[in-house]
């Protein structure tokens, strides 16, 4: 098994789930700022072109982060970040597909048509600067929305530390450091993103 490997958060979550359930992986590093992931060898292996890239044994190839960290919790169930019960785990996977949906995609969108436009214009088709400030204000509407629902929890899923919470985490740092912090009048939000940098797999 190889893990086709990056800058940018999704990258990062699996690094960050890796760390967290004690699994190493050999990797490969991908040059993405250079455009790596868009041409020759990396384009013919991964034709969506994105990373990270889990390459099977048997030669098949997984990309999407949900899908990785499924897998990858498949082969070691244990300490679970999906969760360890059905409950658990479709709690954890509704935070996931909620935020990727309403926040992650764009605010990655919106980025790469504005900030990102003169290193992404090349490489894919983006939407118009208007719609990118639009699909800013989006996500950050929906990372206040987020906000107010998990008042009063520890993380996402409540007591339980789990992927959405890696997600949440490793998005909120990409925003800020893309010109999207999260929205001044979030209340839950930053003591979330203190106490999950905290945590030693955040340096993965
Ligand atoms: N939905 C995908 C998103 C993957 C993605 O957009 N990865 C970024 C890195 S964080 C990427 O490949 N960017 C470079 C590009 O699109 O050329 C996933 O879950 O893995």
């Amino acid at each position: 098994m190889k893990l086709y490997d990056s800058v940018g958060p999704n990258p990062r979550v699996v690094r960050i789930a890796m760390a967290e359930k004690g699994m190493t992986i050999d990797t490969v590093t991908v040059d993405l700022m250079g455009g790596e992931n868009r041409r020759g060898d990396y384009k013919a292996r991964v034709p969506i072109g994105t990373l990270p890239a889990l390459e099977l044994d048997d030669g098949r190839i997984i990309t999407e982060v949900t899908a990785i960290v499924d897998y990858l919790e498949e082969l070691q169930p244990s300490p679970p970040v999906i969760g360890a019960t059905p409950a658990d785990r479709a709690e954890t996977r509704m935070w996931v597909r909620r935020m990727d949906l309403l926040v992650f995609e764009p605010m990655s969108n919106g980025f790469r048509a504005s900030e990102g436009r003169g290193l992404f214009e090349s490489r894919i088709t983006l939407v118009s600067p208007e719609a990118a400030a639009e699909l800013k204000s989006l996500a950050q509407e929906k990372l206040l929305w987020l906000d107010g629902q998990l008042q009063g929890r520890t993380w996402v899923c409540g007591e339980r530390f789990t992927f959405a919470d890696i997600m949440l985490m490793a998005f909120l740092e990409f925003g800020a450091q893309i010109g999207q912090p999260m929205p001044a009048a979030a209340t839950w939000l930053p003591g979330f993103l203190e106490r999950a940098a905290a945590r030693p797999s955040a340096k993965a």
